[in-house]
């Protein structure tokens, strides 16, 4: 039989390059990473838009364990991300243990030897203990069913598959969706392009974005001072944390975080049409609420209009909306996010006793903790249901995910098999659907936060230290160990 591994983690971006090096660090080594792109970096890898940013510090947005005292910017592009997770790849040894452009197909749950068998788009298997899911959840890009798309004579592309060979200069260029993504590449393709379209479906909450650069006094004394860089980590932190009050313990606290952005709206929208055009009507905070300094400052732009009339038809030159007009456009640029739903339920994962993953979730994803998953015994998600984040840093859950995974793992080296009981991830999840109940996700608009019956399967529903606390050590009368 083929070699066993202990561990196999399915993909390489910020989750499964974390639980890689927290692997090594534990000294455990025998692991492998299958990874379907040809790099590390998942999202910033596959993320180059122009102005593609987090919206997160970036020195929250980085490992605790792995401090980078020489970020650039308060809030990190693309490319020293990116750079930041290869860096990571490289220091930690990570390239013997990557296969690249290897996709994970099927992974079936071996009830006689009590492994995972793993089957790649290449026609591999690969057999392990444990399996850690470190898919990403938002990664397959959701193009709308646009009647007429298919007849689109002009170059079309999503902002997650940007093509970077099409030359916008010069060119009319329909925008679709106004969500994080196309709030930051509007502003830099707007100077270059004849003529913009933004289609809008429904308005975001925008913030300023109180980015700068990070001067080189303050590189150097993070970089001579570590408390001073810890320091700043966690004042970042509690400012972020802050802002859990008013999504999920107080909705009303919302409206002054709403003051602000209507003020950011009146100081740089002039046209009072316009204006009216981009002030969203529900609660702030519903959606995820953006931040950008040069967005509405994008939309005054003579060469730049919004329209909100719906889009009923694509025709081979232009883009058709409700009331009639024909916007002729030389190509359309989708920037309408991805499908996050059904990113992980896509996996074919079949447990123990052959149950598959698609029907343990029949009523939509679920797991313990956001981990692990009743009768699949030995599999641990990373990012997985109701551990997303509106409000602070998702490397802090992943790193939090990270220690309970490894907790695990020391249970499962005495014992054949370590499965969380159904009871115990019942009783969890009715908990974060109650708590789910009062927040400001549930007040009324339509996101990808929820599900097609208006379930929260995405969000943690509350700040993230209560998350850590809860997470911090597996309740081991929770799971069931099976001895060898
Ligand atoms: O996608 P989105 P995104 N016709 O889903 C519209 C992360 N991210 O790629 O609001 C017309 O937010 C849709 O309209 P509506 C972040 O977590 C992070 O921008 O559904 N419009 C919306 O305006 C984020 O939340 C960073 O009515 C259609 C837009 O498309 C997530 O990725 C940066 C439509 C989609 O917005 C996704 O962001 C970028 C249709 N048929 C992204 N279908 C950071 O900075 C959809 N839309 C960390």
């Amino acid at each position: 039989m083929a070699k066993t591994w202990e561990v196999a983690i399915v993909g390489a971006g910020f989750s499964g390059l974390g639980m890689a090096i927290q692997l090594k660090k534990a000294g455990r080594h025998d692991f492998v990473i299958l990874e379907e792109a040809g790099d590390v970096g998942g999202t910033w890898r596959e993320n180059t838009y122009p102005g593609c940013a987090c919206d997160i510090p970036s020195h929250l947005y980085s490992y605790s364990f792995e401090p980078n005292p020489g970020w650039t910017r308060q809030y990190p592009r693309q490319q020293e991300i990116w750079d930041y997770l290869r860096h990571c790849t490289r220091k930690y040894g990570l390239e013997p243990h990557l296969r690249f452009r290897t996709r994970m197909v099927t992974a079936e749950f071996d009830d006689t030897c009590a492994t995972w068998l793993l089957t790649t788009d290449g026609g591999e298997t690969v057999r392990a203990r444990a399996l850690v899911g470190a898919f990403g959840p938002l990664h397959h890009p959701a193009i709308p069913d646009l009647p007429g798309l298919d007849r689109f004579a002009g170059a079309t592309f999503h902002s997650a598959r940007w093509d970077h060979d099409y030359d916008l200069a010069g060119k009319r260029v329909a925008v679709i969706g106004t969500g994080s993504s196309a709030i930051q590449f509007v502003p830099e393709i707007a100077p270059e392009v004849a003529h913009l379209e933004i289609f809008q479906r429904t308005a975001p909450w925008i913030m300023p974005k109180p980015d700068r650069e990070i001067t080189g006094f303050e590189r150097r004394l993070f970089r001579l001072f570590p408390p001073a860089r810890r320091a700043f980590r966690n004042l970042i932190y509690w400012r972020q944390e802050v802002a859990a009050l008013g999504f999920v313990v107080n909705p009303r606290l919302m409206r002054l975080i709403e003051r602000l952005a209507r003020r950011h709206i009146e100081r740089h929208v002039r046209d009072p049409a316009l204006r009216a055009a981009v002030t969203p009507s529900y609660v702030i905070g519903c959606k995820r609420i953006l931040i950008s300094n040069d967005y509405y400052r994008a939309l005054n732009r003579p060469n730049v209009d919004l329209t909100t009339s719906p889009i009923v038809e694509v025709r081979e030159h232009g883009v058709v909306t409700a009331d009639g007009t024909e916007h002729r456009v030389d190509a359309i640029i989708f920037g309408t996010g991805f499908r996050v739903i059904d990113a992980l339920a896509s996996k074919m994962i079949v447990g123990a006793n052959g149950r598959k993953l698609q029907d343990a979730w029949a009523d939509g994803p679920q797991a313990y903790r956001g981990i692990t998953i009743a009768g699949f015994p030995n599999l641990f998600l990373l990012v997985g249901p109701n551990t997303g984040l509106g409000h602070n840093s998702i490397v802090f859950m992943i790193e939090t995910q990270i220690r309970h995974v490894l907790r695990c793992l020391r249970e499962l080296d005495r014992g054949r098999t370590i499965d969380v009981r159904a009871g115990a991830e019942r009783d969890f999840n009715h908990w974060v659907q109650s708590r789910l109940r009062g927040t400001v996700w549930q007040t009324g608009c339509k996101s990808w936060y929820l599900d097609d019956e208006g379930r929260n399967r995405t969000l943690w529903p509350g700040f993230t230290f209560t998350y850590w606390w809860r997470t911090r050590t597996p309740r081991l009368s929770d799971y069931e160990v099976v001895a060898r």
